[in-house]
């Protein structure tokens, strides 16, 4: 094992163990190239990203509509943003500051303001070649998708048994069995599942085979929901219930953990679509009665808010069973990953997974980590320069053990035990 015998040393060691560390990828929106138009590439679908649109809006002169917008083609949408959030705004922001960094990642020279010598780029590439070279450059062993069985196209794609790459894997996404009753209950019992509106034990036992038999289909990571912040726990309504007596119970059959992402506001400003949801404090106390009631399950959790982090932080200090990860959507910012993982630090070691992407175009792999590594790197430069004070001397090999852990080798060892 080699020493570091000054903290010059152990700075560049922390810098190259983050900058050269395996990303596991646990959640983002990618999809396999078999599934059509469902996976989103190229500089039109960067540039039209939900979270540059909204950018759009508060830049943009008042009489264009969203009716107006969402009516032109994807490229005349991108040209709008292109001209009003990089060349008049500024392109300050991190969704814009990212299409910049993803573009040069790939050797385009961004400096030049050249949009169409981007496209060209693109129109060269062959997809299923493009993600391999995507997930190289980032350095990301795999990336977990979000695949939601009540959205037909995506349940029509994971019945045909196409092909998915090695590399990406699965999450069975059932949002609506908790926000949405009445379209799950259709979809289930179109598939065969005797599910009632007013479900009695034996549509639960329904549900649950729905969620196996999905589960076999799909093997996935764990099973997820995305959830409104003022989402209650325990409560007594039919939510609780599909949790109680469902999603838990199946999770733990097929040995998946349940990853809840609580906090969002949704349909804030439904003219921006997937742009316009907010975020909102949530109640973490929703997620230790979980663990509380469930000790034998596992739960991944990611909050939206800001000022939920430090007792979610807390929260899987007490409960072995909780995995908390990622800066997400609205704290997927330099300013907030770099509180977050400081905080998360000081309070869990490495015992934690410290990002996620978020992806929703294959693209933004090449930012979304490029830009957390050069935050996580400075905020393990200063935790590691507060350990050499205790005389405690680190080697390379544990500070890129401790890299790697915080970028999926927790992950990994959440799942395994
Ligand atoms: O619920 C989710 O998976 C959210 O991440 C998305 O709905 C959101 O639009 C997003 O992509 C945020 O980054
Ligand atoms: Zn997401």
């Amino acid at each position: 094992m080699t020493r570091i015998d000054t903290v010059g040393a152990l700075e560049s060691s922390v810098r190259s163990a983050i900058a050269s560390a395996t990303i596991s990828d646990i959640h983002t929106h990618l999809f396999p190239p078999s599934h059509g138009n469902l996976l989103l590439w190229g500089v039109d679908e960067l540039l039209t990203y939900h979270y540059l649109v909204a950018e759009l809006f508060t830049l943009a002169p008042r009489e264009l509509s969203y009716e107006r917008f969402w009516a032109m083609p994807k490229a005349a949408q991108a040209d709008m943003i292109w001209e009003h959030v990089f060349l008049r705004g500024g392109a300050l922001s991190e969704a814009a500051r990212g299409v910049l960094t993803a573009l040069n990642k790939l050797g385009l020279d961004m400096g030049k303001r050249d949009l169409a010598q981007a496209r060209r780029y693109f129109a060269g590439r062959d997809v299923d070649e493009h993600l391999q070279t995507v997930l190289d450059l980032a350095n990301i062993d795999y990336a977990v998708m979000t695949n939601n069985p009540f959205n037909p196209a995506e349940a029509g794609y994971f019945q045909r048994g196409l092909p998915i790459p090695e590399r990406l894997k699965t999450a069975l996404r059932i949002d609506p069995l908790l926000v949405d009753w009445p379209s799950a209950v259709a979809v289930m019992s179109a598939g065969g599942y005797d599910v009632k509106l007013a479900p009695d034990a034996k549509s639960f036992s329904e549900v649950r085979r729905f969620l196996i038999d999905w589960s076999r289909r799909m093997r996935p990571v764990y099973f997820a929901a995305s959830l409104e912040n003022d989402f209650l726990y325990p409560q007594e309504s039919l939510q609780a219930q599909v949790i109680e007596k469902a999603l838990v119970p199946a999770a733990m059959e097929v040995g998946c953990p349940v990853a809840l992402m609580i906090g969002v506001r949704r349909n804030l400003n439904p003219g921006l679509i997937d742009g316009g949801a907010g975020v909102g404090v949530a109640d973490v106390s929703a997620v230790t009665s979980l663990c509380s009631r469930f000790p034998q399950a596992k739960f991944l959790v990611t909050l939206l808010a800001r000022v939920n982090q430090h007792e979610l932080a807390v929260a899987a200090r007490k409960f072995s069973n909780l995995h908390i990860f990622g800066c997400w959507w609205f704290c997927n910012t330099p300013s907030i990953i770099d509180e977050m993982t400081r905080q998360r630090i000081e309070l869990l070691g490495t015992a934690f997974t410290a990002q996620h992407s978020d992806a929703r175009v294959l693209d933004q792999l090449l930012y979304k980590w490029s830009h957390t590594r050069a935050v996580m790197a400075e905020v393990l430069v200063d935790k590691y320069r507060d350990l050499w004070q205790t005389s405690w001397r680190p080697t390379p090999e544990e500070i890129q053990r401790d890299a790697r852990a915080l970028l999926g080798g927790s992950f990994a060892a959440f799942l395994a035990k």
